[in-house]
């Protein structure tokens, strides 16, 4: 791993004074449980130091409500081992309420699907949650060409590379024009891997790159995307932000009305896919839409990993200029690889250590330390951010189980492990770093 230089001015500035090391007060540590079928089980949560779990109903249709039995049920199924016994777990975090293919065209159910959107954080407030997170990246939520790709380690990790992207786009979907969207050597490339590849490997690379959430994309078959994509065709980036801005204002005076903070999760990568925009990529993407409808509940989930596939995000200053807005942490790491296209944002990456990488995760840590006592000061109850530990390698055991890609146990557990760490390194009020 490489050695950072940490910017000590930031460590400094978070350190607060008289911390207990052996009580964890700062940055909650979450996790992310997919229901009861998720093979990371309730205790292997309690023994990974886990506090608080982030879930979602991902069996409920997008568009649909989340009725209140349904809500209920699962926070039962996180309160609650099997034989009674209370699991010391709450749900704290919902992520995601979708938003449907229809608000985001503005096209056939939509307001039906908005006054869904509302019924729902209304039976989630109802609920005692206050987190809730989403994002508003068309057809495609989080893209991969490689779920397992091989590390020296003996573990595999997600991986998206960009040639074979460049292959979907241009050779497998065939999308009208898509040699216009690419420098010429890298059609070249992409070329020249689609002749050499098998049908069974053009089937996996189709299966991981719509692969997505348990219930997302489930059934997206090429011509799926190509009908979506079709459904597109006049919708620009400004259009997009527009429809954005739309639901931003229907939605954010209810969820303030309830005391809940939404959060929008960046687009992943943060670039545009298949002649789709993608608007919420940089900071001023953030930037425009906490300005456009400004309300303590119109905030942001800061995923490191999917906003640092792009070397112009700087992580820990994004923390520090948006923080009053960050409700919500995503903390992982992706290292950038070549082939880029020549302005360097859009390429491979895969997805590395939580403290390698690219982003330098102790700066940022130490950046939310320092929001975190800034708003302890001013008496925001909503001072402690949770976060989770975003994705993991998949590493020991994990090989075997084989979960939900991006989410192992083993792999999850190391990185929660590196990042509580750093986070009582950096909070100790007598040993931080200087
Ligand atoms: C990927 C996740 C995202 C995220 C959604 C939030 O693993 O971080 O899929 O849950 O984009 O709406």
């Amino acid at each position: 791993m490489a050695i950072k230089t940490v910017d000590c001015r930031l460590i400094h500035g978070c350190r607060p004074k008289g911390l207990d090391i052996l009580e964890s007060i700062y940055m909650k540590q979450t996790w992310r449980w997919f229901g009861p079928a998720d093979l990371t089980s309730k205790s292997d949560m309690k023994m990974a130091g886990v506090e608080a779990v982030v879930s979602a109903l991902h069996h409920i249709p997008n568009g649909e409500i989340w009725s209140q039995d349904e809500i209920a049920l699962r926070h039962q199924q996180i309160t609650k081992f099997k034989n009674g016994d209370d699991t010391g777990l709450t749900w704290d975090v919902v992520e995601s309420v979708p938003v449907s293919e229809d608000i985001k065209k503005q096209n056939n159910h939509w307001r039906e699907h908005i006054e869904a959107y509302k019924t729902s954080l209304e039976n989630i407030a109802a609920s005692g949650i206050q987190t809730v997170c989403y994002n508003f990246m068309p057809v495609l939520d989080w893209t991969r060409t490689d779920l397992v790709m091989p590390l020296n380690n003996g573990g595999t990790c997600m991986h998206f590379d960009y040639i074979d992207f460049v292959v979907y786009d241009i050779f497998i979907i065939a999308r009208t024009n898509a040699q216009q969207d690419f420098p010429e050597q890298i059609i070249d490339q992409a070329a020249k891997r689609f002749a050499t590849m098998s049908d069974e490997t053009i089937q996996l690379l189709t299966r991981n790159i719509t692969f997505g959430l348990p219930g997302a994309n489930d059934t997206l078959s090429l011509d799926d995307v190509r009908a979506h994509l079709e459904e597109y065709k006049n919708i620009d980036a400004d259009r997009l932000r527009a429809n954005f801005i739309d639901f931003l204002e229907q939605i954010i005076p209810t969820a303030e009305k309830l005391g809940l903070r939404m959060c929008c999760h960046p687009d992943d990568p943060p670039f545009g896919l298949l002649g789709l925009p993608r608007i919420m990529s940089t900071e001023q993407d953030y930037k425009h839409i906490v300005d456009a409808v400004p309300s303590p509940a119109n905030g942001i989930t800061l995923c490191s990993g999917s906003l640092g596939a792009r070397a112009d995000n700087d992580l820990p200053g994004m923390m520090q200029r948006l923080g009053e807005h960050v409700h919500f942490l995503h903390l992982r790491n992706v290292k950038r690889t070549e082939p880029r296209d020549p302005d360097g944002i859009r390429g491979s990456f895969y997805e590395a250590e939580h403290l390698g990488g690219d982003t330098d995760i102790v700066s940022l840590i130490a950046a939310i330390l320092q929001q975190e006592t800034k708003r302890k000061k001013s008496g925001r109850a909503d001072w402690n951010i949770p976060f989770r530990p975003d994705h993991g390698q998949d590493l020991m055991t994990d090989l075997n189980r084989r979960g939900q890609p991006g989410y192992p146990t083993i792999g999850r557990m190391r990185g929660l492990a590196e990042l509580r760490g750093v986070i009582r390194a950096l909070s100790h009020s007598e040993h931080g770093v200087s």
